[in-house]
């Protein structure tokens, strides 16, 4: 309770009140309100990241790169380089990681990002000013198969389940992970767990949860992060794949309680300029979920795999955002990650290379006033002084 509240009220006097609620007008300090993260113990840090991303709607749209740092087309685990960067002369604004392995204790993710490495990438990010989000490709703990294994098995990890406890062991290895995250502040960190829920493919998602099962799994992962294992610096993004209503967009939805972000994965309406109007609505759908509950709007993934459209940056993805003055007002877009051809032995990339046929595009992209890369990040992780 703060100075202007019931609370504080001397007993006695009725006198009091009017002088107290004078002064309260007159510009006591108020209590600080408005939008803030779920979190009322979110470091500061954390909480400027949250203010100052709502401060950018509309002047400014991140562009985000899944594991931008650890490797390229052409290249791995080389300290200093990054596509984006080779191609645009900046680092993206938004670095997207995943933690998938984790749970097992693995060395390193799904896709073979060592977390020793990773951590070290995540703070060099944090250290220019850029932005962390995590996702998790979570293993299937009912089976130990991968997160695309759909062996129905939220039921078994909420509480009274008969995997609870080992699902809570994965949360305190990942919450050990995330605690060594320090520059030397705590790195604040977008995480969206759980991701893409309304779509069949992965374990947690449509079909294999039901909505109930799937809030319930969010709410206690929320709660046990924060509030048992005490971790301060995190947003939580919610996020489902394409959509066709705002009401089908809530269904799995947790609660304004449990949920900073509200973002989706668009990997179909923005193939090409033809969908325009499908992706544009969708983008002003979320922000306007989003603005409606002082939260976050985000495409939290995007992208075409090998970018074949030499004009996709501008021509598609820029234009369809500018095409509507509410959907602009999105705060950041990542796109998915650029797999090296030498280890994975296919064109599974969605941000350019030099010399990739989108690449001059993207340098023009990349210019737009609307869009930042990290050169151009204003200092996120304080806040203005009024
Ligand atoms: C998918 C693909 C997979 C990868 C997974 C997790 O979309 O990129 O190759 O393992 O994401 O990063």
């Amino acid at each position: 309770m703060g100075r202007c509240s019931k609370g504080a009220l001397p007993r006695s006097a009725a006198a009091s009140l009017a002088t107290l609620l004078l002064a309260c007008q007159a510009g006591g300090p108020p209590e600080p309100r408005g939008p803030a993260p779920i979190d009322p113990g979110a470091t500061a840090e954390t909480r400027a990241l949250f203010a100052n991303l709502r401060r950018l709607t509309g002047k400014g749209v991140l562009f985000g790169h899944q594991d931008d740092l650890a490797y390229g087309v052409q290249w791995s685990n080389q300290p200093g380089r990054s596509d984006v960067k080779e191609t645009a002369g900046s680092y993206p604004a938004v670095y997207g990681w995943d933690v998938g392995g984790l749970e097992a204790d693995a060395g390193a993710n799904l896709d073979a990002v060592a977390f020793e490495r990773q951590r070290g990438w995540i703070v060099e990010g944090f250290r220019r000013g850029g932005v962390i989000t995590l996702s998790w490709h979570m293993r299937n703990p009912v089976t130990g198969g991968n997160a695309w294994d759909t062996i129905r098995a939220v039921p078994a990890m909420l509480p009274g389940g008969v995997q609870h406890e080992h699902y809570r062991q994965w949360l305190d290895r990942f919450a050990d992970y995330v605690n060594s995250l320090r520059a030397p502040v705590l790195v604040p960190m977008i995480f969206r767990p759980f991701h893409e829920t309304s779509g069949g493919w992965f374990w947690w998602g449509a079909r294999h949860a039901t909505p109930d099962e799937y809030k319930q799994l969010w709410r206690f992962t929320v709660e046990y992060l924060r509030d048992r294992r005490g971790m301060h610096n995190l947003l939580w993004a919610y996020s489902t794949d394409v959509f066709d209503s705002k009401q089908a967009y809530l269904e799995r939805y947790p609660g304004d309680a449990y949920v900073d972000v509200l973002g989706f994965d668009d990997y179909q309406s923005v193939r090409s300029p033809a969908t325009r109007a499908v992706f544009a609505r969708r983008l002003r759908d979320v922000v306007e979920l989003a603005e409606a509950r002082g939260k976050i709007a985000a495409l939290t993934e995007t992208g075409v795999e090998g970018v074949p459209d030499s004009l996709w940056w501008t021509g598609t993805l820029l234009a369809g955002i500018e095409s509507d003055s509410v959907a602009r007002r999105i705060a950041w877009v990542l796109v998915w990650r650029n797999a090296t051809f030498e280890r994975e032995h296919r064109y599974h990339f969605f941000a350019p290379y030099p010399g990739q046929a989108s690449a001059a595009d993207f340098v023009r992209f990349a210019k737009d006033p609307l869009v930042l890369l990290e050169n151009e990040l204003p200092d996120l992780y304080h806040l203005e002084r009024p």
